[in-house]
């Protein structure tokens, strides 16, 4: 992509509303633009983001055996009448009137759309168990929209559910669920940490948040000091194998949100807690017949007999996750990528636009990179050296190739790395061997 024809509008100045660090970031970065309070447009750069954190998430979903479907954000309220969850859910839920005075709503969660779904078309335990998932905008009114994307009133959430004969079932659904957020999370180059949480107005008796931690978080957590250093779930784990263990040494290992934290009870020494703030970044529930019991989501057993069946309800904040890696992952200068979700891979930048040498250099290297299959983003734009070197800190490319008349006059481009800072000046064939092989 070449500069000049791409929609980035940085600021220079930091905008006075935003609170915490991804939020001023993303502003700056020309990421996206607050539409009304809590509601934004994604703008290109922070558009590209937003898909690759939906891709590496979808494939997680994939791999743990779940299938991809797509629900609407609009619903009508009689299939939360039927849940009892239309009263319950209170000013949270955008309700909306159709020329018909039909009540319809902008969906906050999806259990009843699934439930209802699932009903339609399921009769049998032989058709279990039903592993569905979408990913799809919803609309909270939360009270205090704020810190950006993070806690929006529009936002973009993975959700996931699971349909099983009974309780045994259920579990191993969430065990898959709760491997998969490992896989996902170790993915988008975050450490996150499962912990007991409560289950709030999605209901039930078994509910893990998967938290990050930073200083900007909204929550308090606790954690044993060991998370700090613990590997990740390897790639090709089995999804059909025992998942047990793995959730089970997760669990040995103390963590847990400001709600569940008992100091009196607590099993880790004061030395070895850390107590910080944190990120939600994911929420897993199971909550038996919760919506399956009153709106008949039913299956006949082996007996013939019809039983309700057991669910549990898994969410990812897609959106949350584009200001959480950016609380992870920047300094002064800027916005750093991990490499698996950066908008490009590389920035490439000609310092003096105009000058025959430079520009032969970079559209060689422009177009070379670019039919190797790496993305990259070009300034050919006419702005200064220094502006040029500080919006590719900005936006924070994991690297940067920095081509200028002095260099070129001794065959070197400098290639440098975002995240360490190191430079190294080569030739614009040796800068094309480390990137295209
Ligand atoms: N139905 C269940 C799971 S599918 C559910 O809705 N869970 S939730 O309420 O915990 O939301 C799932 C995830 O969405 C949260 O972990 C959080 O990462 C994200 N999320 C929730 N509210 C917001 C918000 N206002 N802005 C941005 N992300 C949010």
């Amino acid at each position: 992509m070449r500069l000049s024809r791409y929609f980035l509008p940085t600021m220079k100045d930091t905008p006075r509303e935003a609170e915490i660090v991804s939020h001023r970031l993303m502003l700056r970065a020309g990421m996206m633009q607050q539409s009304s309070a809590g509601i934004y447009s994604w703008l290109p750069l922070g558009f590209n983001v937003l898909k690759r954190i939906e891709q590496i998430v979808r494939e997680e979903q994939n791999a743990a055996g779940w299938n991809e479907a797509l629900m609407p954000t609009i619903q009508p309220a009689d299939l939360w009448r039927e849940s009892g969850r239309y009263d319950d859910y209170g000013k949270e839920m955008l309700r909306i009137t159709d020329r018909h005075e039909r009540d319809m709503l902008y969906g906050p969660t999806n259990e009843e759309q699934i439930t209802d779904i699932f009903r339609t078309h399921v009769r049998s335990y032989r058709e279990l168990p039903g592993r569905l998932y979408h990913i799809q905008w919803k609309f909270r009114d939360e009270v205090r929209p704020r810190f950006g994307v993070m806690r929006g009133r529009e936002f973009l959430m993975k959700d996931a559910y699971s349909f099983d004969v009974d309780k045994e079932a259920a579990r191993l659904a969430y065990n898959r669920q709760f491997v998969a957020y490992l896989r996902t999370f170790d993915r988008l180059g975050l450490k996150a940490i499962p912990m007991a949480a409560d289950s709030g107005p999605i209901g039930g008796d078994m509910s893990h948040e998967f938290i990050i931690l930073a200083d900007t978080g909204e929550s308090e957590v606790f954690c044993h000091k060991d998370w700090l250093t613990t590997d990740s779930v390897p790639a090709d784990v089995d999804y059909d194998g025992d998942l047990q263990p793995i959730v089970d040494s997760c669990l040995a290992r103390y963590a847990a949100t400001d709600e569940k934290h008992d100091p009196a009870n607590c099993p880790v020494a004061e030395a070895d807690l850390v107590h910080t703030r944190g990120i939600e970044v994911g929420h897993i529930f199971y909550f038996g017949t919760k919506y399956s019991a009153p709106m008949g989501a039913k299956v006949a057993g082996p007996d013939g007999k019809e039983a309700d069946v057991h669910m549990g309800s898994y969410g990812v904040g897609v959106s949350r996750l584009v200001g959480a890696i950016i609380e992870a992952c920047h300094d002064d200068n800027g916005i750093v990528w991990p490499e698996q979700v950066a908008p490009f891979h590389i920035g490439l930048v000609n310092l003096k636009v105009g000058d025959a040498a430079c520009d032969a250099a970079t559209e060689d290297l422009y177009a070379k990179l670019g039919r190797a299959g790496i993305d990259v983003l070009m300034d050919d734009t006419g702005d200064r050296p220094g502006a040029k070197l500080a919006t590719m800190d900005l936006i924070g490319l994991p690297w940067q190739i920095i081509v200028g008349p002095r260099g070129i006059a001794n065959g070197v481009v400098e290639v440098k790395n975002r995240k360490t800072g190191e430079r190294e000046e080569m030739t614009p064939e040796a800068a094309l061997k480390r990137f295209a092989g």
